[in-house]
């Protein structure tokens, strides 16, 4: 590219129609329907947001790079359009890198914007100020990494931005913008033109009609049939289509934690509450969006039985197929057109799922809903998980519209069984990582970008993460009431130091704190519970007014278990304990 059609001539300004480097960024970003930009302002990026504020462009300001770009991730996984993150060079960069790296490990589109040092300094290794390589460091951690030097290549570089962001498997996009090319100037109408909108940026991709045949005959054959839901299903918005395949198939379903909604948890055909027998005892296993990762022990091992299996997936991404187990019946597309192409060739009269195979699995489900009753009505004080998430379940239930974050361990993994889910997409946790950290960049994202209460239910450790935050929701004055489960550390609070020095244990922090006085400083409403009946009150009260609030709810602290439900990944030495 060459500079020819940069204008740098300062007389040239007053005789022609001039824009730059700002205003075209911005006018490529509102041409595409990029309205909101999260982020952390400085140099070099300073006066871009101000300038996108005053272009009607949302800019909401964060106290730290990651959780904006956590709430850039999250906004892409709720809108299928690409969350925006803006920050400055190198520190800010980084800081928001592991949110680049998380949307793309959990596939939700996202820009990373980052302002960087010229290439000549940077290539030369001269010293810049906040130097750094950030597109080379980048490039391992998205599905794309690109730079724009030149004012008239922004329309392109924002549309390929775009386009790698969303179409075919979603991730996140790195978008490096070194300071000079905001203050480049060029000819207005040649720079109107240079833009791009992005036709169809996500287009569809149909299935082959003999993979959709071959998938059906493997799933008419079954005995004992499960259709899997993960977030990928979540995140197509194919919401109709799905819930009419799985209600044709007759067939149980188990929704991944990021699954949960699409049909509601209290559907007849819902497995999640029968999840290790539906495991180990289907012979065909659906997989809508949802990867064979450790989440789902790999397709094979103790917690898939020994039963033979034959696996049907459904991705767009055709390396996810045979990643861990053999896939006998492959559909590459986009799930909206597979599960519409499903149901289209299941035609008129397709068999019910076998009444043996559906009766063990609601059997099971009814044991296990049962079993876990009586603990969600507990009153006990100080409360134990399940008292205080009885409460929590009752009140999702009554407003099934809230959108509910959820990180932790015990916190978690006991709010997920707990808590059902009525609609699609209402559930966002720490997905494919189990990232703490999550918890106040989607909260934020998820009443901006969507308008309804969000209900955050945090471990005291997860909150600590992103809890500076609560400043933002304050200052945006957002519909966000957080719940802080503290049992006073991480899994437990009762760990000792075993040589009796008096520093802490590493697993515990300070006893008794009191969250609640936190989100006072801004402005918030704090309250300090210690009953299921006192945290009904003061949820109901938050969600009425949609004031920010943050209860601190006292929750004994020998109730949880080390590493929730996943402490059988925690190593342990063979050597006997010193
Ligand atoms: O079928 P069976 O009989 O097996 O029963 C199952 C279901 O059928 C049943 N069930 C039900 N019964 C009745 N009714 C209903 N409605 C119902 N629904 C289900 O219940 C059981 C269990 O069901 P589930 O949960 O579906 O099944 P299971 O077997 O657990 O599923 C397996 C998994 C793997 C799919 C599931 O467990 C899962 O999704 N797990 C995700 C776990 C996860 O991601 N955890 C977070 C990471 S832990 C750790 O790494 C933490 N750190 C380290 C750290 C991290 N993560 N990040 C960073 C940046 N730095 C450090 C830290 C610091 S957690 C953590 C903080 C923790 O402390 P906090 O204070 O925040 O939290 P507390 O623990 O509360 O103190
Ligand atoms: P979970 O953690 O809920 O099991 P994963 O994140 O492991 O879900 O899997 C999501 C999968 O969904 C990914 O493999 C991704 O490629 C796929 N996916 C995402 N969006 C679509 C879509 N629109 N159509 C088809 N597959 C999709
Ligand atoms: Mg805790």
């Amino acid at each position: 590219m060459s500079d020819a059609a940069v204008n740098t001539k300062p007389e040239a300004e007053a005789e022609q129609d001039l824009t730059d480097g700002f205003h075209l960024i911005i006018d490529a970003m509102k041409l595409n329907g990029l309205d909101t930009i999260y982020g952390v302002p400085g140099i070099p990026i300073s006066d871009f947001g101000r300038m996108a504020q005053a272009a009607g462009i949302r800019v909401i300001s964060f106290r730290h790079e990651q959780n904006a770009g956590n709430a850039a991730a999250i906004a892409g996984f709720l809108t299928k359009r690409p969350g925006v993150c803006l920050t400055v060079s190198a520190p800010g960069f980084l800081n928001g890198l592991t949110a680049l790296a998380h949307a793309t490990t959990n596939c939700f589109p996202m820009i990373l914007v980052s302002g960087s040092s010229e290439r000549e300094i940077i290539d030369l290794q001269q010293g810049d100020y906040e130097e750094m390589d950030q597109l080379a460091i980048a490039k391992p951690f998205c599905k794309a990494a690109y730079r724009i030097l030149y004012a008239q290549d922004i329309g392109i570089g924002v549309a390929r931005a775009i386009r790698a962001a969303v179409s075919g498997r979603p991730g996140g996009v790195y978008l490096d913008l070194p300071a000079k090319l905001f203050g480049q100037v060029m000819d207005a109408e040649a720079g109107r033109k240079s833009l791009v909108k992005v036709i169809d940026a996500a287009p569809a991709q149909i299935p082959a009609p003999e993979a959709v045949k071959r998938a059906l005959d493997v799933l008419k054959g079954a005995k004992r049939p499960l259709i899997v839901l993960g977030k990928g299903a979540s995140y197509a918005q194919a919401d109709d289509a799905i819930r009419a395949f799985v209600e044709k198939s007759g067939a149980p379903f188990l929704p991944m934690s990021m699954g949960k909604g699409l049909l509601p948890d209290a559907h007849p055909q819902c497995a999640g509450a029968a999840r290790s027998t539906v495991l180990k005892e289907s012979d065909v296993v659906l997989l809508i969006g949802a990867r064979l990762n450790w989440l789902l022990s790999h397709g094979k091992g103790k917690a898939w039985g020994d039963a033979p299996k034959k696996f049907i997936q459904i991705d767009i991404e055709p390396k996810e197929m045979d990643s861990n187990v053999e896939i006998v019946a492959p559909i590459v597309g986009d799930i909206g057109s597979c599960v519409s192409a499903l149901l289209a060739a299941m035609g008129g009269n397709w068999p019910a799922a076998p009444a043996d195979w559906t009766a063990v699995v609601s059997k099971k489900r009814d044991e296990n809903v049962a079993k876990m009753a009586p603990k969600l009505m507990n009153n006990n004080i100080p409360m134990d998980y399940y008292g205080a998430l009885g409460v929590l379940r009752t009140i999702v239930k009554e407003r099934p519209d809230a959108i509910l974050v959820n990180e932790g361990a015990n916190t978690l993994d006991l709010a997920r069984g707990a808590i059902d889910m009525y609609q699609p997409r209402k559930r966002i946790d720490v997905g494919t990582w189990g990232v703490m950290g999550i918890g106040m960049g989607y909260a934020i994202a998820a009443a901006i970008e969507t308008g309804k209460p969000v209900l955050a239910v945090e471990g005291d450790s997860a909150f600590g993460f992103s809890g500076m935050e609560i400043e933002t929701i304050c200052r945006y004055k957002l519909p966000v009431c957080i719940v802080i489960f503290n049992n006073d550390g991480i899994y437990r609070g009762t760990d000792v130091n075993p040589t009796g020095s008096p520093d802490p244990a590493p697993m515990v922090f300070v006893k008794g704190a009191r969250y609640d006085k936190m989100i006072e400083a801004f402005g918030g409403v704090g309250v300090h519970v210690t009953s299921p009946d006192e945290l009904k009150r003061a949820v109901n009260a938050a969600m009425d007014s949609g004031k920010p609030t943050l209860i601190n709810a006292v929750i004994d602290p020998a109730a949880g278990s080390e590493s929730g439900r996943i402490g059988n990944l925690n190593p342990q030495s063979k050597l006997k304990k010193k």
